[in-house]
């Protein structure tokens, strides 16, 4: 049993060294395996004959990293190649975003998964879907695994006793920094030339908040986008409904009036988008239509389509690549399974936040049954 840990152990910092340019003459990867209360530490020692690597019991008094696994998380890694749960780590920010790509992002091969199961779907429509009336395993087997979008209607029960308008976001969350895209960030999005703004949250809805879309502008409103949410705001925020907690953590925000617009691009993790003000349309274009869109790879979590316009019936892809249009009101949630293509405007003063699901995406690593409620 022990020696079998020792292997496996052994086996994930090989795995992880490759990505990891070290130079240190000394690496210890720290591994607590809850369940079983056992810890062990992988030690990594380099000459200029190459690396050699050992494994010893206990716990090492200055570890370079430290990783926390339970018996299933091992096993899943034997036998899938990934984790499928939530991974408490700490450390070197090298070793631990080795150990995400590796065992926790998706794969080329899981990519090709998803655009296949997406090809026999028809529906031009997305299901608006209740809380009430499906349950998690339900939600799971018949949005998350199969690749389909869902709006959920009902799962923000926190904002909607307390609901926030532009002064009460303001008052309690206007301390917060906010990167703000100016320019033509439609044009230049994912690119050096993307012009950006540091603001107080507070600066940047006195400047651009409010005020109606116009038209005639030649650049889009500029957009507090993708910020990555304060750690105190998880206390109050309504986490995504039929996953567990623990998954949640990944957390965005995207502030702005109308006419805010986030072009055409794919993200390779599952996504719930929650409306806390306002309205967006989002017009979806499936997986599986990839070829037609020839999709720049920005990184091996994101795909950018900006200059395909999908609400632009005359564009020349767009007829070909059916999309399908969502409107998402306030306290709704649009649940965006890894993959599916999207394209986001804001209709009104919108305040989202949008939750990644720290995991591989359901469509190709299903979940453990006995741990997901
Ligand atoms: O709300 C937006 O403008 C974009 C959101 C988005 O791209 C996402 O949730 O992945």
């Amino acid at each position: 049993m022990q020696s079998q840990l020792h292997t496996n152990l052994h086996d994930i910092v090989r795995t992880l060294l490759p990505s990891v340019a070290d130079e240190k003459p000394q690496t210890v990867v720290q591994f607590t395996v809850r369940d079983q209360r056992l810890s062990a530490y992988v030690v990594v020692d380099r000459t200029e004959h190459g690396e050699t690597l050992r494994v010893e019991d206990g716990k090492h008094g200055r570890p370079d990293a430290s990783i926390f696994l339970s018996t299933a998380d091992l096993a899943d890694i034997a036998s899938l190649g990934c984790v499928r749960g939530p991974v408490s780590m700490t450390g070197s920010p090298p070793l631990l975003s080795s150990f995400r790509d590796r065992f926790m992002s998706i794969s080329p091969a899981g990519k090709a998964q998803i655009e296949e199961i997406t090809r026999s779907q028809v529906s031009a429509e997305v299901d608006r879907i209740s809380i009430a009336a499906i349950s998690p395993a339900d939600f799971i087997q018949r949005y998350a695994m199969a690749s389909r979008p869902a709006v959920i209607v009902d799962a923000m029960p926190k904002r909607d006793a307390s609901p926030w308008t532009i002064e009460r976001i303001r008052s309690e969350l206007g301390d917060a920094s906010v990167e703000v895209r100016t320019g033509n960030y439609v044009a230049d999005i994912y690119k050096e030339t993307m012009q950006t703004k540091e603001l107080r949250l507070a600066e940047y809805l006195a400047s651009h908040g409010d005020g109606l879309a116009d038209s005639a502008q030649a650049t889009p409103r500029p957009y507090a986008a993708s910020n990555g949410v304060p750690w105190d705001w998880h206390l109050w925020l309504d986490y995504p409904p039929f996953v567990p907690e623990g998954l949640c953590q990944y957390a965005k925000f995207w502030i702005g009036p109308a006419g805010t617009t986030t072009p055409l691009h794919r993200d390779w993790l599952d996504n719930f988008l929650s409306q806390l003000v306002g309205t967006k349309r989002i017009a979806l274009v499936s997986p599986h239509h990839a070829p037609l869109l020839s999709p720049r790879v920005i990184h091996a979590g994101l795909d950018s389509c900006n200059t395909v316009d999908p609400f632009e019936p005359q564009h020349q892809v767009t007829s070909t690549c059916d999309p399908v249009f969502v409107t998402l009101n306030a306290g709704e949630m649009l649940f965006l399974p890894a993959g599916w293509f999207h394209d986001v405007r804001s209709t009104s003063f919108s305040f989202s936040v949008n939750f990644f699901l720290m995991r591989i995406p359901y469509a190709v690593c299903p979940p453990d049954w006995t741990t997901l409620l």
